[in-house]
Formats: structure tokens, C-alpha cells, sequence
């Protein structure tokens, strides 16, 4: 088991579109599992390949509380075969974008099938806070961001207190 490093925008490969698995290797599976330690450690409610630089169709989602037995969830290839008319907001934030967050509009519920860790085909249904994190990791994988959600104001503010942070962390390295 691995923490990887985490990509933070912009970056190419979290713009790039994910090739599909052919099939969950057991080294697929290994890094199914780096990602769930990346994910916990970060900590974070879902992680997409792109983001640990891995050009792979795969993601780990975990929305399970704190005070609850863990639930991970890994897929490749995920596809969505339903989605609801109805929508639901969430303001959601991304690991390769801290510290920033903004209200989304996605389906409130869709049902998902994907190849598991053992490239096993499932299919679950996901409602709530499930349903916007698998949608969010589904975008990492075509090369879309949540902040691509967002008005272009809305996006270029974010864009710009990003580029400043990462001015300061900079800054404080140097320091240092
Ligand atoms: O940790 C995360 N929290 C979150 C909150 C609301 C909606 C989506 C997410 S996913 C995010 C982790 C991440 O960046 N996954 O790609
Ligand atoms: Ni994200």
C-alpha cells in the first residue's frame, strides 16, 4: 500500500480523456488500493486515476461518515445507464483543487455499471452524496474538472485564488 502524490490543476493529465481498461489486472487492483490509502490520507470522499497521473478509466469513492464502518467502492470503466430528470445541488470540492468549493448541479441519482476490483461487471444505484461523488470522479475521467460546472466568473475566481495559493506555498518553501 502507497500514498501517491495527488496532482493539483492545472495540469495536462487531469485534462487528458482516460483510456478504458482492458481488464482489472491484479497490479489495476494494487493501484485501486494506493488510491483508497491516497484517498483516506488526503482525506477525501473520492479519487480518480488522472489525479495520482494515471490516464486510466478508474476511481475509488468512499462517502461513508467517520463515525461509520467504511465503504469503498473501486470501478474501472465506469458507465452511467440511468440517470434521474431530477437534479441536486452539492457544493463540492476536489483534491486537485484545494481549499476551493462550489455549488453543482448534477442528476440525483443514476445507476452505474463498472468492472470491479476482481473484473467483476457490477451495477449499483446511488442517490445523495454517492451519486454527485461517482459523477464527479465519472467527469475526472473524460477531462473535466467540477469548476467546468461553473460559470466562466465563477471558474476564473477560483482559477485565480488557486494560482495565488500555490504563490504562497511557493513562497513559504523558499522560506523555509
Ligand atoms: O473529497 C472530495 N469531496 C467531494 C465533495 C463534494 C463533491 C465531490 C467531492 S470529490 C472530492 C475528492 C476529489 O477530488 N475527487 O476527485
Ligand atoms: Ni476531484
Amino acid at each position: 500500500m502507497a500514498v501517491l502524490p495527488i496532482l493539483v490543476a492545472p495540469h495536462p493529465v487531469l485534462k487528458e480523456k482516460c483510456a478504458p481498461v482492458d481488464a482489472v489486472t491484479p497490479e489495476l487492483a494494487q493501484l485501486m488500493d494506493d488510491m483508497l490509502e491516497t484517498m483516506y490520507d488526503a482525506p477525501g470522499i473520492g479519487l480518480a486515476a488522472p489525479q495520482v497521473g494515471v490516464s486510466k478509466q478508474i476511481l475509488v469513492v468512499d462517502v461513508a461518515r467517520a463515525d461509520e464502518e467504511p465503504r469503498p467502492i473501486k470501478m474501472a470503466n465506469p458507465e452511467i445507464t440511468w440517470e434521474s430528470e431530477e437534479l441536486g445541488t452539492y457544493e463540492e470540492g476536489c483534491l486537485s483543487f484545494p481549499e476551493q468549493y462550489a455549488d453543482v448541479q448534477r442528476p440525483a441519482r443514476v445507476t452505474v455499471r463498472y468492472l470491479d476490483e476482481n473484473n467483476e461487471q457490477q451495477e449499483i444505484e446511488a442517490d445523495g452524496l454517492l451519486a454527485t461523488c461517482v459523477q464527479h470522479e465519472m467527469d475526472h475521467l473524460e477531462g473535466i474538472v467540477f469548476v467546468d460546472h461553473l460559470s466562466t466568473l465563477k471558474r476564473n475566481m477560483i482559477l485565480r485564488k488557486l494560482k495565488k495559493l500555490q504563490k504562497l506555498s511557493k513562497q513559504k518553501k523558499k522560506a523555509a
